[in-house]
This record gives C-alpha cells, sequence and structure tokens, in this order.
C-alpha cells in the first residue's frame, strides 16, 4: 500500500521537502511515493494526496480508496472529468489554515476602510493632510461563503464592530452577522456592502458570479476582495466596474490562470492589488495530522473526515 503525492511543486524544493519530512516522521516506514518520478506498480497506490492532478490520472490508479485535496478548495480535482466513481473525495480543514485566510482578509479590509492608498499619495506628494476614517460600525461589509474560512472572518469583523453580512446557501445564525441565502438572498445582500469578500468554493453554480450585475448591484465607490478562485470574477466586468468608477478597489489573490500571465491587465491596473495566491498555503506542520488519520480510516474502511459532498462540488 502507498500514498501517492501529486503535487505541482518539485519534491526537492523547500515546501516539497517539507510535506515528505513531516509525513514521514509521523507514519515512520510509510510507503510515499512522489508523481510522476516514484509512480512504481499503480496497484499499490491506495490514496491520493492531490493538486491539480492530470486529468485522468486519479482514474488510472486501480485500487484507490481515498482522494485527498492538499488544501481547502477542491475545485482542481472535481474539474477532472475522469475522476474516478465512488472513491471519497477529502479536504484539509485547518485552523492554522483559517487563521491565515482571515487575517489575509482583515489586512486587505482594513487597509481600505483606513484608506491607507491616499496615505502612500500623500507621502508620495510630501502632505501632510489627515482626515478621520468612517467608524467601523459605518462600514457594511459582506462575506460570500461563511464555510470553515467566511464564519471565521465575519466573527473577527464583528470583533472589530464592522457591521457584517454573510451570504451562502443555507441560513445560518451567526452573532452579530445578517444572514442572507440563496439566489434570492444576493441582490440585497450585495446592495448592503461596501465591501464584498469572496470565500466561495468554486462551483458550477459560483463561477463568474462576481461580474458585471453584481457590481451594480453593489453601492458605488465600494471594493472586492477575492481570495476564493479566480474563476468566480469575471475579468472584463471587473475592469470595467473599476474604470468606470462603480467600484474603487479591488484585492485579488487568486487568478483563472496561475501564474498571473505577465501581459494580464490586472498587473498594471492601479485600483488592484495583487497577491500570488499565497493568502492561505497549507501547512504541512498543523495539516499532516488529519491526512494520515483519513488514510489510516481508508485502509481501515472506516468512514473519512471532511469529505466533500460532490452533488454540491464542496
Ligand atoms: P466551505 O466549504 O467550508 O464553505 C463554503 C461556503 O460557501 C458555505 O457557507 C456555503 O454555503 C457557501 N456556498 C457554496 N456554494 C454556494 C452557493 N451556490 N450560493 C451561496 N453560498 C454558497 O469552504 P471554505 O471556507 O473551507 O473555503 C472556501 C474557499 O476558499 C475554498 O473552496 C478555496 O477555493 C478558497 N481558499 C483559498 C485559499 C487561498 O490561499 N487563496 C486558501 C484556502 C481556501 P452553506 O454554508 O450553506 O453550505
Ligand atoms: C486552498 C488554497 O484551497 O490554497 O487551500 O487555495
Amino acid at each position: 500500500m502507498a500514498l501517492l503525492m501529486i503535487a505541482p511543486w518539485a519534491p526537492e524544493s523547500s515546501y516539497g521537502r517539507l510535506w515528505a519530512s513531516r509525513i514521514r516522521e509521523r507514519m515512520p516506514g510509510i510507503d510515499l511515493r512522489h508523481y510522476p518520478n516514484e509512480l512504481g506498480d499503480t496497484a499499490e497506490i491506495e490514496a491520493a494526496l492531490a493538486w491539480m492532478p492530470p486529468a485522468g490520472l486519479l482514474a488510472s490508479l486501480p485500487n484507490l480508496k481515498l482522494i485527498h485535496s492538499l488544501g481547502m478548495g477542491v475545485d482542481s480535482l472535481l474539474s477532472d472529468p475522469d475522476l474516478p466513481d465512488g472513491v471519497p473525495v477529502a479536504r484539509v480543514v485547518d485552523d492554522d489554515l483559517i487563521q491565515r485566510m482571515s487575517e489575509y482578509c482583515l489586512h486587505a479590509l482594513l487597509h481600505y476602510h483606513r484608506d491607507a492608498d491616499k496615505y502612500d499619495r500623500d507621502k508620495a506628494a510630501a502632505r501632510w493632510d489627515p482626515a478621520m476614517a468612517p467608524h467601523a460600525r459605518e462600514r457594511r461589509i459582506g462575506v460570500m461563503g461563511v464555510g470553515a474560512i467566511g464564519r471565521d472572518l465575519a466573527a473577527k469583523l464583528v470583533a472589530l464592530e464592522f457591521d457584517v453580512a454573510g451570504w451562502s446557501r443555507s441560513p445560518k445564525g451567526m452573532a452579530g452577522v445578517e444572514s442572507f441565502h440563496g439566489a434570492d438572498g444576493l441582490e440585497p445582500f450585495l446592495a448592503r456592502s461596501q465591501y464584498v469578500v469572496c470565500l466561495l468554493p468554486l462551483t458550477p453554480e459560483t463561477e463568474g458570479i462576481l461580474n458585471a450585475k453584481a457590481f451594480a448591484a453593489m453601492p458605488k465607490g465600494g471594493g472586492i476582495v477575492n481570495a476564493a478562485r479566480g474563476g468566480h470574477v469575471v475579468d472584463a466586468d471587473l475592469i470595467a466596474a473599476l474604470d468606470g468608477g462603480q467600484l474603487a478597489f479591488a484585492k485579488l489573490d487568486v487568478f483563472r490562470q496561475e501564474p498571473l500571465p505577465p501581459e494580464h491587465p490586472f498587473w498594471a491596473h492601479p485600483k488592484i492589488r495583487i497577491t500570488p495566491h499565497n493568502a492561505g498555503i497549507t501547512n504541512p506542520a498543523t495539516a499532516v495530522d488529519q491526512i494520515l488519520e483519513n488514510y489510516r480510516r481508508a485502509l481501515a474502511g472506516e468512514p473519512i473526515l471532511n469529505t466533500v459532498d460532490l452533488s454540491r462540488g464542496y
């Protein structure tokens, strides 16, 4: 029995070595193989730990009992048209990663809430021009997706006294957070949210959800933070909303194509801030135990933790 790691980073990179050393430390004697060089006999592979696997690869492993995402998102696994039937798909749900994601979003939101770009411009012009920022309770923030990450972010925003709403598929009862849900709840949610943070999974229902219609529904002069997936944003609609003044800013961590190509107009856009999909990088030190617990469960035929509902896509 073997665990196959299918990852876009090289096993000899520092991140690759961190994963391998942590896995071997926590499960001595494990037959850990890296795709493609150590694939070996595919019949011996009983679990795959994957991020962006080549389409069809998982289906070529005849004795697979578990497909485990290397991160919280699973879109790069579920987009495989040949995803094998009947094999559970699990994801990482890790407090370390959740904290990093909330921190990223808070940093972005506070940046705009306190008008940090103005003070950068003022510094460049040696201009001393203090202005009073609105109180947090006058700032209406909308969190799209209040699952593991969005719920944590919303609670932290409430603790800072922001006026917070969440949008999800099912209604929520979070203290201090106005709950909107379903297709009918989207427009009123957007209409009350000056700043919108996207923390949705990428599914056929959420693809392109941040589009011209959504931006037009938001109050003029607001902005978005997208730390979920690039496929949530319609790029041309975002640029038009920024250029036309409907939106004042966008902070983007994720893109339809990653790395973001040098010729992409987002790079040079003055109202867009970019980070290279590092809002929350899975930390092997904290995530490996739950992955190996699932590996043990798969081998023992026990129920798997943090499984994905394939019909919902998350
Ligand atoms: P969860 O699965 O825990 O939560 C998803 C939330 O989205 C839920 O509240 C769910 O509603 C809601 N949702 C899903 N589909 C819809 C829909 N059609 N309409 C309305 N609401 C919907 O996800 P996580 O919080 O764990 O992660 C969210 C995403 O963050 C990941 O899928 C990944 O893409 C991204 N991510 C990005 C990282 C980065 O570094 N940039 C790092 C980690 C994650 P309900 O509660 O009703 O089910
Ligand atoms: C994730 C990510 O989904 O890093 O975990 O994007």
